[in-house]
């Protein structure tokens, strides 16, 4: 009998059928950022990240050019088990030699080839204007600057972004999730926290404005409790994009595990929003202390995130994104580490049986709940991914490194 095969009769005890969870779980996309590959810089301009977010470490052999970061985000794919899709930043746009675009004329045109790269992959592909690391970003303020021309410039390139994701929707068969973040704030106490409001409201309206069918486009807006440089205010707070979302039709709110205060958890937000919302999205992370974007591990409350989607059947009414960046270590190891994370954390959630623990809370027999839950925390789940692994064509083992090791010696170290 092999490891797997010992491991399937202890969970079946339990209710639990290994094989289907694997079934299941190689079908469900997750999105796979394109930013963890060049610490968030992208190909449109040539100055620093900016926004409110922030990359530390300087690790050896970074993607500069599109072929670079195709090449190392295959290397992930190879990697990693489960279905992907291409998550894309608009700074990412890919220009002819010589040509230069700014951000509120953008076309599909120069995203052409990350559809290429996306249908060679059979994945589908998300979408996120960029609101930062920009010279139109004026005092730290995009779509809630009091200046006009400054939020016109801001909402073209909303409403770009629109056409583009609809264009990668079209071309994938698969709706794109345009995402709206700004890092709009102020590091001091402001006089005034409502009218950057109101302007951020009218400006997400305006974009709005460009006609896209919603069945292939969900845009999605995401809040955040603070940035660097912007400590005292954030205009997209976590209560007016949930508010944004819930009295628009067709914005869905985008959860983002970094952006709330360090005792406040997502995976307790996620039910919350699933009795309202026929669809949310979330960006996982990993804070720590601040929204740092650590690299996602196999960690208690990403765990906990996992179960909430599980457990409520939500796995289709929730896009799952990753979202995190780390420049101080091999940067295709960390991309992997954070991708195969959430998959195990999807794939322990569904090896509980988890309607017999709801059953258990049902009727009070909250000791049993809690020696229940204790007790699947030492199963074999471990040989069930190994098995998972194996079935996607993929290293379960630490060997896995081996390749980004080679990687690292081949490609990264003579860029
Ligand atoms: C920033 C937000 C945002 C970005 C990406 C690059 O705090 O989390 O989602 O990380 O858009
Ligand atoms: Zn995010």
């Amino acid at each position: 009998m092999t490891n797997y095969e010992a491991a399937k009769e202890r969970y079946k005890k339990y209710g639990v059928d290994t094989d289907a969870a694997i079934e299941k779980l190689k079908n469900i996309p997750v999105s796979l950022h394109c930013w963890q590959g060049d610490d968030v810089i992208g190909f449109d301009h040539d100055g620093p990240l900016t926004g409110g977010i922030q990359t530390t470490g300087n690790y050896p052999g970074k993607a500069t050019t599109p072929e670079e970061l195709m090449a190392d985000m295959e290397e992930v794919i190879k990697l990693t088990p489960g279905t992907k899709k291409l998550n894309l930043h608009a700074c990412y746009a890919i220009f002819e030699k010589g040509e230069f675009v700014d951000r509120d004329k953008i076309e599909p045109k120069h995203f052409a080839k990350w559809v290429e790269f996306a249908k060679k992959h059979n994945m589908g592909i998300d979408f996120n204007p960029t609101f930062f690391s920009h010279d139109k970003v004026k005092d730290g303020l995009t779509l809630s600057s009091p200046d006009a021309e400054t939020r016109r410039f801001w909402i073209e390139h909303g409403k770009a972004c629109i056409r583009i994701s609809e264009y990668f929707a079209k071309e994938t068969g698969i709706p794109c999730v345009m995402n709206i973040w700004t890092g709009d704030g102020f590091k001091d106490i402001p006089a005034d926290r409502m009218t950057p409001r109101m302007l951020y409201k009218e400006s997400i309206e305006e974009i709005l404005k460009q006609p896209f069918d919603k069945n292939l486009v969900k845009v999605t807006v995401e809040s955040k409790v603070f940035g660097i440089g912007v400590e005292s205010y954030t205009t997209g707070s976590a209560e007016f994009t949930l508010s944004f979302a819930a009295s628009h039709d067709g914005v869905l709110p985008l959860m983002d595990n970094g952006h709330y205060h360090p005792t406040e958890v997502v995976s307790d937000k996620i039910p919350a929003l699933l009795c309202f919302f026929k669809e949310i999205a979330l960006h996982i992370t990993r804070p720590v202390r601040w929204d740092s974007d650590h690299v996602v591990l196999f960690d208690d409350e990403t765990k906990e995130m996992a179960k909430e989607i599980v457990r409520n059947n939500a796995l289709d009414r929730v896009f799952m994104a990753l979202d995190y960046f780390d420049a101080s270590i091999n940067r295709i190891g960390a991309w992997a580490v954070g991708f195969r994370s959430w998959q195990k954390a999807l794939l322990n959630a569904m090896l509980l049986p988890n309607e017999t623990l709801k059953k258990l809370q049902n009727e009070a027999r909250m000791s049993e709940l809690m020696v229940w839950q204790e007790e699947m925390k030492t199963l074999p789940f471990g040989d069930v991914w190994d098995e998972y692994c194996r079935r996607s064509g993929v290293v379960s083992g630490p060997e896995w490194f081996d390749e980004v090791l080679r990687y690292e010696k081949d490609v990264l170290s003579k860029r």
